[in-house]
């Protein structure tokens, strides 16, 4: 058996790790969730889940992908070989989140051919929904959607000749052209924003604290779910990459700083996001409130419509906002994909090529419905099930697990302490084992009686609307197939290493 792949340098891998964790959910995500949730206020939720979940998760995860050095499931198969269906679950949730966040980027890359002579028109809205997605009702297909198709194929295209290349030729280098030049535009974006007339409106209506939202829960459960999404934690991604970790390395440190440079990235999309809505509210003559939008709405409805309005440079700005969003895109959809590439090619003793073209085919083959008519129907409730009933519940087995049922926090703490700059206390320990699962198995518990309850609530009904059937068929039975296919890939025998 071949060398266990590994990083050439630490930065390399850092760049990695923050390039899996900015992502889609910085820049269209973040923003918008912050205002929905008390504004300035919401960076209390925030920084308590940062501070005691993400970032002690995270250091979890570091620990783990480096004391057993294997993808999810065989690292929790040595944990304890009764438990290899929680790694193969969440590689398959990592699995369904990579068929519909390519195709994002892929609108992304449109939109970046868009901004050229701004051709959404005056109508954002509808250029977004009947002309370039032609969206068909919920629950129906409608054929293909070739807009959306071709740079689709172009992403996957993209990725997978990079995840086939390897952990350091392929995964490392790509991270260390794609972060910086990303780092570099958005700052001028920022740099831009900031200085537009009624920048200052945005920024206040974003930074205005509501203490009073501090005292609603769902404003606590948003604060748990961007900290989670955003930092690629309880997916799978984070024990993968930290498996390619040499023997000598660091881990606490490396896990404050991805976590803080996420964080900053979040809060610097955040400035320059709302910059831009107070100029675009000027324009209107109207609250920021009424211009504010999240995920699909903001990015792709409003976006355009500011950048229409520049004073200079329109397309210029466009093409570099939109080229942001795919690479910040194209940098995560790598992490999550080489989570299902190494446990396949650990399982089945494949070479990385049959893996990628395997697993990375299932994915790109997948990932066609939600570039038909149809598509963003069923993206936004893959995404809104798999998140709750995957990423968080995912979270929650997690420390349960190692915290109460296995019992490895000292074990952990001993190998993280033993090569890490930054000694981890008592705290640690209580963050994982006590404060994490409270908060989220009240979370869960409150999103499961939500969402079941919903569908007997003739008044506000289900989520976004949609119906009972739509729901179970592209909501809860995804997440329920992504439970079942990690229970079945754990009774498949082991050709590869072993367990
Ligand atoms: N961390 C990523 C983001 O913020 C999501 C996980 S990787 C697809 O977009």
């Amino acid at each position: 058996m071949a060398a266990r792949e590994q990083w050439g340098t630490r930065a390399g891998f850092i760049m990695a790790a923050v390039g899996s964790a900015i992502g889609l959910g910085n820049i269209w995500r973040f923003p918008a969730t912050a205002f929905e949730n008390g504004g300035g206020a919401f960076f209390v939720p925030y920084l308590f889940a940062l501070l005691t979940a993400g970032i002690p998760l995270l250091i979890m995860e570091f620990t783990m992908g480096h004391k057993y050095r294997s993808a999810a499931p065989r690292t929790y198969s040595k944990m304890n070989k009764n438990v290899e269906w929680i790694g193969w679950w969440a590689v398959a949730v990592a699995f369904v989140i990579s068929t519909y966040y390519p195709v994002i980027i892929a609108w992304s890359l449109s939109y970046t051919v868009f901004s050229f002579n701004l051709s959404w028109g005056a109508d954002t809205e509808a250029f977004l929904f009947n002309d370039y997605l032609q969206l068909a009702d919920p629950g129906q297909f409608g054929g293909m959607t070739i807009g959306v198709l071709i740079p689709l194929i172009l992403v996957w295209a993209i990725a997978l000749g990079i995840l086939f290349k390897g952990v350091q030729r392929g995964i490392e280098l790509a991270n260390r052209i794609f972060i910086p030049t990303l780092v570099v535009i958005f700052l001028i974006i920022c740099i831009r924003a900031v200085t537009l007339p009624g920048a200052a409106e945005g920024l206040q209506a974003f930074f205005e604290p509501d203490f009073g939202a501090l005292t609603q829960g769902g404003v606590w459960v948003a604060a748990y779910g961007q900290i989670f999404f955003s930092l690629s934690i309880a997916f799978a991604i984070m024990i993968t990459y930290s498996s390619y970790l040499p023997k000598k390395s660091d881990i606490t440190n490396n896990a404050f700083i991805t976590g803080f440079s996420n964080s900053s990235f979040e809060l610097l999309a955040g400035i320059g996001v709302f910059s831009a809505l107070g100029f675009m509210a000027q324009q209107l003559d109207v609250g920021v409130e009424e211009v504010v939008a999240g995920g699909v709405g903001l990015a792709f409805v409003v976006f355009p419509q500011i950048i229409s309005e520049f004073p200079a440079l329109s397309g210029l700005f466009g093409v570099l906002f939109f080229l942001s969003l795919a690479l910040a895109g194209l940098s995560s959809l790598i992490s999550i994909s080489e989570t299902y590439i190494k446990g396949l090619q650990e399982k089945f003793g494949w070479t990385r090529g049959k893996a990628v073209g395997i697993g990375g085919g299932a994915a790109a083959l997948c990932s066609l419905i939600f570039a038909t008519r149809g598509g963003l129907n069923f993206l936004d409730a893959a995404d809104y099930f798999i998140n709750q009933f995957g990423v968080a519940l995912l979270g929650l087995v997690e420390v349960v697990l190692i915290a109460w049922v296995l019992r490895k926090l000292p074990e952990f703490q001993q190998h993280a302490n033993a090569i890490s700059d930054i000694r981890l206390g008592g705290w640690w320990k209580v963050c994982l084992g006590v404060i994490t699962p409270i908060v989220l198995g009240y979370m869960m518990i409150d999103l499961f009686l939500q969402n079941i309850l919903k569908q007997f609530d003739t008044e506000n009904g289900n989520y976004a609307g949609y119906t009972d059937g739509f729901i179970f068929a592209s909501g809860w039975a995804v997440a329920l197939a992504a439970l079942a296919a990690g229970i079945i890939m754990s009774l498949i025998r082991w050709k590869g290493l072993s367990k």
